[in-house]
């Protein structure tokens, strides 16, 4: 809605950035670190992989160095857990430890509060090779212990932290949970089992962090795109209810009220996936909630009923990166209302302040976007820098959204953009460039990987400066 006066932000607002280790550290095999399912990805070779990325674990003091005379409050990164544990449990890498206290040190140092990602992606290698990783229930304890770790090794410095990076998308990409593609069905099963083991895992961790972390918060960091009913058609309608109840809230529903929501749990015994439920899972998960909700948002998507016919049949899935289309229940059409990024990313700021709102109204805890960013392909100009307006405009309008989402009263800690230096993109390597930071290589060539700031970089300064009064 608009208003006469628009609320400026608040003085504590978090104006962050965010990495996640596999995509900006490198040092892939350095210092004892283990092997993670990233490392060992079949990936298309015409892509670069993630051996250097950006090379952060041995520019982190530059980087930090950045970091501070932008401005930036906050600082999203991940902790790679197998630089820690590099079998994913057993002996402890001390030299891993040691690079993340100094890169803490480095931040607290700075000004710059750290907010870390426990897992994003990266699980180790050796937990597959163990027990299978996240389809047995022994992941579950050897993640609340690597947790437990971490609160305690960098929770006098670390306040703020994040369970799993997206896990709404991780259950659904097999190379992500040591699988091979297989078959869809059993594929799937798979991932709402991993689902279960995780939302366990994440009450546990919640409560560790309570115990183990003085001022501690933490929450999870889900992926949240805004989904829209394509018309006014009444079917449509309901295939929006159900996409936002099955692609949406079913982690979070889990997270904060301890519940498979209905249509979740109609979905999984309608497809004989529904995970076994151990007594005391689900109380655990109600007595243990999150501080915060943290989401990246990027985009929308608009949804359409698809009802079955003899060709389309109840259980019939096209699987993409989440399935886009369900006989029976919905499918992804294109919004001709929008602009697309050049990976066809529908670009969207009024989706980013609906998303605010509508998860504010369902659980009522404090947002903390977590990443939100726009990817482009980008070459310095003649003076050696990268003029993107594009991310400009793209990062102000969406600031803007979360402005209006404050000004009708919705709580919030902070916003990250996505990212701050270039990193790896986790599917387009290092063609697909996010950060406020330029980094000097490209996709097979490492050149000097020496930094240069963007235009958006001066952008954002200027817009911590004001404290978002430019917005
Ligand atoms: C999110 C991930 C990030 C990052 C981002 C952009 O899903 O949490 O790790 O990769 O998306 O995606 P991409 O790199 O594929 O453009």
């Amino acid at each position: 809605m608009e208003t006469k006066n628009i609320r400026p932000f608040p003085k504590n607002f978090l104006w962050g950035s965010a990495t996640a280790a596999f995509q900006c550290e490198g040092a892939a095999h350095e210092d004892g670190k283990g092997l993670s399912v990233m490392d060992v990805r079949k990936q298309d070779p015409s892509i670069c992989n993630y051996e250097v990325a950006s090379d952060h674990y041995h520019h982190y003091k530059e980087d930090v160095a950045l970091m501070k005379e932008c401005g930036l409050k906050a600082y999203r990164f991940s902790i790679a857990w197998t630089r820690i544990f590099p079998q994913g449990n057993g002996a402890v890498n001390q030299k891993g430890v040691d690079f993340y206290n100094a890169l803490i040190d480095e931040l607290i140092a700075a000004g710059i509060e750290p907010i870390v990602t426990l897992y994003h992606f990266e699980y180790p290698q050796g937990l597959i090779e163990q027990y299978g990783g996240w389809l047995d229930r022994r992941s579950i304890d050897d993640y609340v212990s690597y947790a437990e770790f971490c609160f305690k090794t960098f929770g006098d410095r670390v306040k703020y932290w994040l369970t799993i990076n997206e896990q709404d998308h991780v259950v659904h990409m097999p190379f992500r949970l040591g699988l091979s593609e297989g078959d869809i069905h059993e594929t799937e099963k798979a991932g709402f089992l991993a689902n279960h083991h995780m939302c366990v895992a994440a009450a546990r961790a919640f409560k560790a962090c309570h115990e183990l972390v003085k001022d501690g918060k933490i929450g999870p960091a889900v992926c949240f795109d805004m989904l829209y009913p394509t018309s006014n058609r009444p079917a449509d309608a309901l295939a929006w209810l159900d996409a936002m109840d099955l692609r949406n809230y079913y982690v979070l529903d889990m997270n904060v009220h301890g519940e498979y929501n209905g249509t979740f749990r109609r979905y999984l015994e309608d497809r004989g996936m529904m995970p076994p439920i151990l007594p005391g899972d689900m109380e655990l998960m109600r007595e243990n909630r999150p501080d915060f909700i943290g989401f990246n948002y990027y985009a929308s998507k608009s949804i359409s009923a698809f009802p079955t016919d003899e060709n389309n049949k109840i259980g019939d899935i096209a699987i993409k990166l989440l399935p886009d289309r369900e006989a029976g229940i919905y499918q992804v059409v294109k919004n001709q209302n929008l602009s697309a990024t050049l990976w066809g990313w529908e670009i969207d700021d009024i989706g980013l302040e609906s998303v605010c709102r509508l998860l504010w109204d369902r659980y009522r805890l404090p947002l903390l976007i977590t990443e939100n960013g726009f990817g482009n392909k980008e070459t310095p100009d003649e003076n050696g820098m990268v003029i993107d307006d594009d991310r400009i405009d793209y990062l102000s309008r969406h600031l803007l959204a979360v402005k209006k989402a404050m000004n009708v009263g919705v709580g919030f800690l902070g916003y990250c953009t996505w990212s701050f230096m270039d990193i790896v993109s986790g599917h387009s390597g290092f063609s697909k460039r996010y950060g406020l930071v330029r980094v000097n290589r490209e996709e097979h060539e490492l050149k000097d990987l020496s930094r240069s700031k963007k235009k958006s970089f001066y952008w954002y300064q200027e817009t911590i400066r004001q404290n978002g009064d430019n917005i």
